[in-house]
């Protein structure tokens, strides 16, 4: 049973912490926090994590692929800096309590999320382009927004990531204004990797804000800066402008210019979305098992990494 002077002592904390979020002050690991606000950064920055390491395998697919060496080396580079991405957040998480053990199990359980764009499958070499402009450039505009939030290690972890982030988005981009100086069929390649790419790439951002049942309680203690609305509207602003500029369509016949700089846009699938999130959609199987096999072939690795005598070398 509480006391009354740990009621007053918890209310004297609370105090404190929200004073810190109100002067944008950074918490740090070693300060006190509610509970609640710990396990939201628990599962939102595990889950960043997990989708920076989910998110390698699409891409993957297509290293033995890559239509010329430059290419191939621009996507190894890619790919790794994902993985490196992953582990800066994996590291942010762990300040919070958790061990990297705990949070990949709670992956291989099917308890913890990534995120759904990266359960669709790449197809051909444009889908690459199309991941690095859309899904990277997707997700700078969410990582710029964090680079803001109230807990340090995950503010400093999103600024090392939007360097490399940015890299990512014009190398994709790249690719889709090759294939459109392309032939006929190559600038069809990029038409349809849009068309397949853009609605996943705007389900990123997350649910209307009214039907987002974590966005208020992130907003008010600045783990989100902007609602998932809002940095949508960012993205489709920023976005339709560069694909009207290497002449590609946006798959949406509701799109409209409302201003100089403003669109609006047709209705997500929203039923697809929660169909992804929830396991059901065309890559979600083979993503985990993936990851659970690799995790499963690497424990030698990791083993041997641990060993002291090795450590000491
Ligand atoms: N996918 O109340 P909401 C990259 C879930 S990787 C899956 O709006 P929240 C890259 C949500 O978790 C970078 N699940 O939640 C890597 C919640 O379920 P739970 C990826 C989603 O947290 C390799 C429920 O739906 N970026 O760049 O306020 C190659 C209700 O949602 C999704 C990040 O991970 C989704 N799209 O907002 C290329 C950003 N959307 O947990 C590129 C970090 C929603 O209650 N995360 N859900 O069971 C965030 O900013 C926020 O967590 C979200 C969702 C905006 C995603």
């Amino acid at each position: 049973m509480t006391t009354k002077l740990e009621s007053a002592q918890t209310a004297e904390l609370l105090a404190d912490f929200e004073k810190k979020i109100n002067a944008e002050i950074k918490i740090e690991p070693s300060d006190w926090m509610p509970d609640a606000y710990r396990q939201h950064l628990i599962r939102q920055i595990s889950q960043h994590a997990h989708s920076e390491v989910i998110g390698m395998q699409p891409e993957a697919n297509w290293i033995t692929r890559a239509p010329s060496l430059r290419s191939k080396k621009i996507l190894l580079a890619k790919i790794q800096d994902e993985g490196g991405h992953g582990l800066y957040l994996y590291s942010a998480a762990e300040t919070l309590g958790v061990s990297r053990e705990q949070y990949i199990a709670w992956l291989h359980q099917g308890k913890a999320k990534y995120a759904s764009v990266f359960n669709y499958p790449t197809l051909n070499w444009a889908d690459i382009g199309a991941i690095g402009w859309l899904v990277d450039g997707a997700a700078i505009v969410n990582q710029v927004s964090l680079q803001r939030t109230s807990y340090g290690p995950y503010s400093r972890a999103m600024v090392r990531i939007c360097k490399e982030e940015s890299f990512h988005q014009r190398q994709g981009y790249e690719i889709m204004w090759r294939m459109m100086q392309g032939t006929n069929d190559q600038q069809r390649m990029a038409q349809d990797a849009i068309d397949r790419w853009w609605w996943p790439a705007l389900m990123m951002f997350g649910p209307h804000d009214s039907d987002s049942p974590r966005t208020s309680h992130a907003m008010l203690w600045k783990i989100k800066r902007e609602s998932n609305d809002v940095l949508r509207e960012k993205f489709i602003n920023k976005t339709v402008p560069q694909s009207e500029l290497i002449g590609l369509k946006v798959p949406d016949p509701n799109l409209k210019k409302i201003s100089d700089e403003t669109y609006t846009h047709g209705d997500i699938n929203w039923e697809e979305f929660r169909q992804v999130i929830n396991g059901n959609g065309p890559c979600n199987q083979e993503r985990l098992e993936h990851h659970i096999r690799a995790h499963r072939e690497g424990a030698w690795v990791r083993e041997a990494a641990l060993q002291s005598d090795f450590r000491n070398q």
